[in-house]
């Protein structure tokens, strides 16, 4: 055990977040992420929330600080004292774009939108509302020209379903879900440059994205620049043009927080609800499958699904996406050997790909790990749904899994063994949230809950 008490526990990720603090923001882990990262700051923002409420605002105003002329909040904003990242700031040659800022050095991409999402947290934990609804004032018009990017420039069809042009975009970078589109540009070596890879100089060994993979990113990164991040002409030319579950589910989630923090601070929220009710009549619609019990992406290059036991067809929860009747049938599937240890006696939570799938690896990435960030976002789905005994499932994982092994990047799916990234900022933060929320103090009586789904 690395923490004895909670209490402990509950110090020792203060002490993470202490320590990857910049000054203004918060870095996912020193080593091998040591840049400001937009999804991970947003929900590292929720931990803060809850006992530094300065923090928690500088974490998002900070990011913000990158937001393009256009509304695009990229997915990350380099700091100077790390040149050698790659594919770092000189890299991306975000400049490029009459809408790139020219102060501050960011990528040419996006992450899920969780930022409306965090900075209602912010308010809604806060103990002076007043302090807050600033805050809220503040960050609003930035949060609203976000949104307006994603609905205008990822939405040509006006269905309300965004699409990503990236595995990064995802947040879920070397997925098999991607697999086959990634499989599609066939370029030779030397149509993209010579680089070197600052994550990993060996990917099996620490469980990364692999060498093809790595050239297929960096392929569609020469594309976005030669377009000069001009997205209409990007849109014409990408081969990877995905409507991605958790992407368009967290957007839901988000724009109803924007609706709410319009009403809290006076503003009309009617065109926040609007979009988020399109977008879910849309996934519903369109992105549903019967015959799997799971919601499915959908590839707009080839138009069709991508047919894939992934943990991302259960984030429409988290959205509050599926009627009651898909919400069982996902919950069947979520709590079956399929992705959740048999009868949960020693559950590790949900993994981040389908056990009984060939491309199933527990040891990388992407392809099975158990990562808190995911099952933090479908415990909450599931609470939304009323299945309070699959939420404190995976509550008890994010409790255990980092009392036992400490706060890591991710943890092997059938041992609970810790991967990845040392001292990492999202599962700390959301390891804190769980905590203030009381909801490890509910734990008690949890009993193995009988699976209805054979399989
Ligand atoms: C590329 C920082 C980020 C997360 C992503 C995760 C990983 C980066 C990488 O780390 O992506 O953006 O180098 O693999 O996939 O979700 O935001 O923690």
């Amino acid at each position: 055990m690395v923490y004895e008490t909670i209490e402990d526990a509950v110090e020792g990720a203060k002490n993470v977040l202490e320590g990857n603090w910049t000054g203004h923001s918060t870095v996912p882990a020193w080593g091998l992420y040591p840049h400001q990262w937009a999804w991970d700051s947003g929900l590292t923002a929720i931990g803060y929330a809850h006992y530094d409420q300065g923090k928690a605002e500088s974490e998002l105003l900070s990011l913000f600080r990158g937001q393009w002329k256009n509304g695009m909040l990229p997915h990350m904003l380099f700091s100077k004292e790390c040149p050698d990242y790659f594919p770092g700031a000189s890299y991306w040659e975000v400049r490029r774009s009459p809408n790139a800022p020219r102060d501050i050095d960011t990528t040419g991409c996006v992450q899920p939108p969780v930022h409306a999402i965090a900075s209602y947290e912010i308010f809604k934990d806060s103990k002076d509302t007043d302090r807050a609804r600033r805050f809220l004032r503040k960050i609003y018009p930035s949060l609203c020209a976000w949104h307006d990017y994603l609905y205008r420039e990822r939405d040509p069809d006006r269905d309300g379903m965004i699409y990503i042009r990236h595995p990064w975009e995802s947040g879920r970078d070397n997925s098999p879900v991607w697999d086959e589109v990634l499989a599609r540009p066939q370029f030779d070596r030397d149509e993209i440059p010579i680089y070197t890879r600052t994550d990993s100089d060996d990917w099996k060994r620490d469980g990364r994205p692999n060498d093809r993979h790595y050239d297929t990113y960096i392929y569609l990164c020469e594309l976005f620049k030669k377009a000069d991040y001009d997205e209409e002409e990007i849109r014409e030319n990408c081969p990877f043009l995905v409507q991605d579950l958790l992407f368009n589910s967290i957007l839901v989630r988000s724009g109803r927080c924007l609706a709410e923090i319009a009403r809290a601070i006076g503003a009309d929220p009617r065109q926040h609800d609007e979009r988020a009710d399109l977008t879910v009549f849309s996934m519903r619609d369109r992105l549903w499958s019967d015959s799997k019990g799971i919601f499915l992406p959908y590839d707009r290059v080839d138009g069709k699904m991508l047919d894939h036991h992934e943990v991302g067809g259960f984030s429409p929860l988290y959205g509050d996406v599926p009627t009651p009747e898909q919400a069982k049938r996902m919950c069947d599937l979520l709590h079956s050997k399929y992705f959740c240890p048999v009868d949960c006696d020693d559950c590790f939570a949900i993994t981040s790909y389908s056990r009984s799938d060939v491309d199933y690896d527990p040891l990388n990435y992407w392809r099975g790990p158990v990562w808190i960030n995911i099952n933090w976002i479908i415990a909450r789905g599931l609470r939304g749904y009323g299945y309070h005994d699959h939420e404190r499932w995976i509550v008890k994982s994010i409790r255990d899994l980092p009392m036992k092994n400490g706060f890591r990047e991710r943890y092997h799916a059938e041992t609970g063994e810790p991967q990845g990234g040392v001292n990492f900022s999202w599962s700390a933060a959301l390891f804190l949230d769980c905590y203030y929320e009381g909801l490890f103090n509910e734990l008690e009586d949890l009993h193995p809950i009988k699976q209805s789904f054979s399989g």
